[in-house]
């Protein structure tokens, strides 16, 4: 296993819309494996490949919490529908924009069809944290970042404290 490196904003790659999956075979396996080992390093909750430079249709998320044991869950092509018509607020954050956190409003409710770990089809309706964090992922695939749901104020804002915040990340490993 191997931990990647996470684009952040504006690297460009995260504008692209990543491409379905043809076969859950062992080097895709290889591929989640190492998304989820880098996301537990990087203390997230979710990761889209494309955050990892990586543009195919898929998704690792583990919502256990700290002193839950861990639940790892794997999304391949994964498909949206049937959205609940009520929406709710949640502060979202984003490993592609360390340090920015800001209220977005989704449904609360949705139907996810995906294929899994061993590439079996499977179906399930995602509520609370995981409705959140299964739309926030699957923006990541069609290139879209929550901050993209904020002001254009609030969005250059952000871009410019990442942009500063990874300088003096690149400054302290120098
Ligand atoms: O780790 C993450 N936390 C989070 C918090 C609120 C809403 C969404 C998320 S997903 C994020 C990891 C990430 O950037 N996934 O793409
Ligand atoms: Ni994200």
């Amino acid at each position: 296993m191997a931990v990647l490196e996470i684009r952040t904003v504006p690297d460009p790659i995260l504008k692209e819309v990543s491409q379905p999956v043809e076969k859950v075979d062992d080097d895709l396996r290889q591929l989640m494996d190492d998304m989820l080992q880098t996301m537990y390093g990087a203390d997230g909750i979710g990761l889209a490949a494309i955050q990892v430079g990586v543009p195919k249709r898929v998704i690792v998320m583990d919502l256990a919490g700290r002193d839950e044991a861990p639940q790892p869950r794997y999304f391949v092509n994964p498909v949206l529908s049937d959205p609940s018509d009520s929406l709710k607020p949640y502060e979202e954050g984003c490993l592609s924009v360390p340090t920015v956190f800001d209220e977005v409003e989704r449904p609360d409710r949705i139907r996810i069809q995906y294929l899994d770990y061993d590439g079996n089809e499977c179906e399930e309706i995602a509520e609370d944290m995981f409705a959140v964090c299964i739309q926030h992922e699957m923006d990541h695939l069609e290139g879209v970042l929550f901050i993209d749901y904020l002001s254009r104020l609030k969005r250059q804002r952000a871009v410019q404290k990442v942009k500063k915040v990874e300088k003096s990340k690149d400054r302290d490993a120098a």
